[in-house]
């Protein structure tokens, strides 16, 4: 069996106060727990250097400090030198400012030897980029990002086959299907999920339903382990939902996070799990009709 003892690292909350020192110190802290379990992969959540910065409207020039502009930098390095001391690898997201100025929401994966093998832009951006004033918070993704621009990418981790993907992204079937024609075996991601979204309403049981629902058909219906970390709990008074959690290509959730803090889930995933899924009810070559599907591509 090909096995790969798989973490998802949840972060719980970071205040807009925390310095990114002291937030890489507490990535490194759920990193070394995930060591000392064996994990060799580790989940961090998006946007997983700062506080979830979208909620707020900030004038051009007053948000540069959220960005990262180079990567690895001073502030992450003691993180890439730990795991890579560690043996372990990542997935991280963080907020990049690229040399030509343009701003995506990004992920990257790094393998155990603190190479970046893997990057992508989040696609899907929700929420809205006018200034809403008044309400509990605002959602500025489409203010402070682009669109990603890298499509999506599957990448070798050590053997296994890696994708990618950002937060608003799970919930589009599309994702996973790409990534899994592309042959992946396992699709890591970090989430922001804030109670309130501007134009989204929706009870907190529903919330967590969803979030999960997403995560099982996508892992189910493509036949793929699924690593989903969160960035949880609060955030200068701000809820978001928990739920970080790994499931397997049957769909089934195998661990799931017990609070809304920093906690360290670690799953020993085979990954030849999915292949008996893929070699029969998903076989892609034998069943599926990519001749009636392009309604789907269409705008
Ligand atoms: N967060 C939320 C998410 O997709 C959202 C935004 C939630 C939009 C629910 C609409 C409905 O989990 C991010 N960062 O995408």
């Amino acid at each position: 069996a090909k096995n790969l003892m798989l973490a998802v690292a949840q972060v719980g909350g970071i205040d807009s106060s925390e310095s990114k020192p002291e937030v890489v110190a507490r990535l490194i802290a759920l990193l070394e727990e995930a060591a000392s379990q064996g994990a060799e992969l580790v989940v961090f959540p998006e946007l997983t250097l700062t506080t979830f910065f979208p909620r707020t409207w900030f004038e051009e020039g007053d948000f540069e400090g959220y960005f990262e502009k180079s990567m690895p930098n001073d502030d992450v390095r003691p993180l890439f030198e730990r795991a890579k001391d560690l043996g372990v690898g990542f997935y991280l997201g963080y907020a990049e400012l690229t040399s030509d100025q343009k701003r995506y929401n990004t992920s990257i994966l790094v393998n155990k030897h603190g190479d970046i093998v893997g990057k992508y832009r989040k696609m899907h951006l929700p929420g809205h980029a006018d200034n809403r004033e008044g309400l509990p918070n605002q959602h500025l993704e489409k203010k402070y990002f682009l669109e990603g621009d890298l499509g999506f990418g599957v990448f070798d981790f050590h053997g296994v086959q890696v994708g990618m993907c950002l937060c608003n992204d799970r919930r589009w079937p599309e994702v996973y299907r790409s990534l899994s024609l592309q042959g992946a075996e396992l699709v890591v991601l970090g989430y922001n999920t804030p109670d309130f979204v501007p134009g989204w309403q929706e009870e907190p049981h529903a919330k967590m339903f969803t979030h999960l629902l997403s995560l099982q058909a996508g892992a189910y219906q493509n036949s793929v382990f699924v690593a989903a970390a969160g960035k949880s709990g609060f955030e200068d008074g701000h809820h978001m939902i928990g739920g970080s959690a790994v499931v397997a290509p049957s769909g089934e959730i195998l661990a799931k996070a017990a609070g809304e803090g920093d906690e360290v889930v670690v799953v020993k995933a085979d990954i030849d799990m999915g292949r008996p899924y893929k070699e029969s009810v998903f076989d892609f070559a034998a069943h599926r009709r990519p001749d009636a599907y392009g309604i789907i591509a269409e705008r």
